[in-house]
C-alpha cells in the first residue's frame, strides 16, 4: 500500500448563519436565470475565459479522483463545419424516423429540430469526453469508476462557471455521437459525452416559455 499523504484544510471558509442564507439565496437568484439558448452571437469570446471555465470544471469531485474527462474546445471554423455536418445528418435521422412519436412530442416545447446552424455560429463547441477506461502505452487498460456520473459532475460545473461569467450554453446531445470521436481525433477509451455550444446569446435570442419545478415538487425532508 502506499503511503497516504494528508494536509490540512486551508482554503476553506466559514460563514455565519446569516451570510450564508444570504450566499446561497444569491446564487440561487443568480442561477435561475441560466436558460439553454438556441441563438447564438458570432462575437468571438476570449480564450481565457474558456479556460478559467474548464479549470472550474476540473475541480470536480471524481470516481477515486481519476478525473475521467477531456475537453476538446473547437473555435476553428472548419471543424465546426465537419461537426455540423455530421450533427445534422444523425438529427435528420432521428427526427424523420429514429425517434417515436411520444419522444417527439415531448421535445415539441421546445421547438427543435434537425437545423444547428449554432454549431457554425457560437464561438465555441466544447466536446466533453467520458473515459470509461485510461490506457497505459502498452495498451494495458486501467478501469476508471464512476466515469459518466464523475463527467455529469464537471459539466454541471462548466455550465454553472459559463452562466456565471456572463456567457450563455446549449447542451447537445446529438445521438450517437461517435462521429466526435472520428472528427476531433480522440482515443478510442474516451466516449462521446455532450457537446457543449458556448457564446453570447444572439441580440434577437427567444427562449421557450418553460418553467421549473417547484421545491415542492423536486424535495422531501424526512
Ligand atoms: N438530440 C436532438 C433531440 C433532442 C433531445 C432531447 I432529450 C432534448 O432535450 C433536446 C433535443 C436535438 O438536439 O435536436
Amino acid at each position: 500500500m502506499s503511503e497516504q499523504n494528508f494536509i490540512p484544510l486551508s482554503n476553506y471558509t466559514q460563514y455565519s448563519e446569516s451570510e450564508m442564507l444570504k450566499k446561497s439565496k444569491g446564487f440561487y437568484e443568480n442561477i435561475r436565470n441560466r436558460r439553454t439558448v438556441r441563438d447564438f452571437s458570432d462575437k468571438p469570446v476570449p480564450k481565457e475565459i474558456i479556460e478559467n471555465c474548464i479549470k472550474s470544471a476540473g475541480t470536480a469531485p471524481s470516481g477515486a479522483n481519476l478525473q475521467p474527462w477531456h475537453f476538446v474546445v473547437v473555435s476553428n471554423p472548419e471543424i465546426k463545419k465537419k461537426i455540423r455536418v455530421a450533427a445534422e445528418k444523425e438529427e435528420k435521422k432521428f427526427y424523420t424516423n429514429r425517434a417515436p412519436k411520444e419522444w417527439l412530442e415531448a421535445l415539441q416545447p421546445l421547438g427543435t429540430d434537425e437545423q444547428k446552424p449554432f454549431l457554425e455560429t457560437a464561438p465555441y463547441l466544447i466536446a466533453i469526453f467520458y473515459k470509461s477506461y485510461n490506457l497505459l502505452p502498452d495498451e494495458k487498460q486501467i478501469k476508471q469508476y464512476y466515469a459518466m456520473e464523475s463527467t455529469g459532475i464537471a459539466t454541471g460545473m462548466l455550465i454553472t462557471a459559463i452562466h456565471n461569467t456572463g456567457l450563455a450554453s446549449l447542451t447537445h446531445t446529438p445521438s450517437p455521437m461517435n462521429f466526435l470521436n472520428e472528427i476531433l481525433d480522440r482515443p478510442k477509451n474516451e466516449r462521446p459525452f455532450l457537446l457543449l455550444v458556448v457564446g453570447y446569446p444572439a441580440n434577437d435570442a427567444k427562449v421557450p416559455d418553460i418553467k421549473k419545478k417547484s421545491l415542492q415538487e423536486i424535495v422531501s425532508f424526512l
